[in-house]
């Protein structure tokens, strides 16, 4: 397995999920999505809808409308509790992450041709101990990373189907984001697309 190691805290694994495991989670996603269908969130104070969609699996899941980012329990349209974490994720997450807790949320976003997402941090977490996981599955992203202070250098990789991306240590408040989305480099998704997972711990564990 290649293992590549982008900046300080940030591993990059292409291909970490072979073909048939790929196929196998989206399965599971069809079922996630059923249960907790996708909703569109938005920018906190003005209401601007994100160009991704999103939804969660997990005992939380992270939400964004007008008053703001946060974590909750319950899909924000349906009231539901989100459905359980995939198997396979927190299997991907024992083996990469370093932690000894296991995550609490999988966001999952959905991309399609000309989405993007603007570059941010993820900070809305209270364990910034534990690193983020990333899945990436379809059509390749272009992201683009840089340092903990916006404004500052950054660099872009490409991830593509079955690839997974760490961010930690150092790295764990680096600014970054999906410049772009390149279509029809993967037949994983009959419509085309991209479904990025990203595994986070919430919560401080208990000592
Ligand atoms: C994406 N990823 O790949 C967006 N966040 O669609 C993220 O925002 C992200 O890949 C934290 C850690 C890894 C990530
Ligand atoms: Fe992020």
């Amino acid at each position: 397995m290649t293992r590549l190691v982008v900046a300080p805290g940030v591993v990059h694994w292409p291909g970490y999920l072979p073909p048939e495991a790929q196929a196998a989670l989206v399965v599971e996603l069809r079922e996630v999505a059923r249960q907790a269908p996708f909703f569109q969130p938005r920018m906190p104070k003005t209401g601007k809808p994100f160009s991704v969609r999103m939804t969660n699996c997990g005992s939380l899941g992270w939400v964004s409308d007008e008053t703001g980012y946060r974590y909750q329990p319950l899909h924000p349209v349906t009231g539901e509790p989100w459905p359980p974490m995939p198997v396979a994720l927190t299997q991907a997450w024992r083996d990469l992450a370093g932690y000894a807790h296991l995550p609490e949320a999988c966001l999952v976003n959905f991309y399609e041709a000309g989405a993007k997402m603007g570059l941010h941090q993820d900070r809305d977490e209270q364990e910034f101990d534990a690193p983020v996981l990333s899945l990436s599955l379809g059509d390749t992203a272009v992201f683009r990373i840089g340092g903990t202070q916006r404004g500052g250098k950054t660099v872009s990789l490409k991830l593509a189907s079955g690839d997974a991306l760490l961010f930690g240590g150092e790295a764990r408040l680096a600014y970054h984001g999906i410049d772009r989305i390149i279509a029809g480099l993967s037949s994983l998704l009959p419509q085309g697309g991209r479904i990025n997972l990203t595994l986070r711990r919430v919560t401080k564990p208990r000592a």
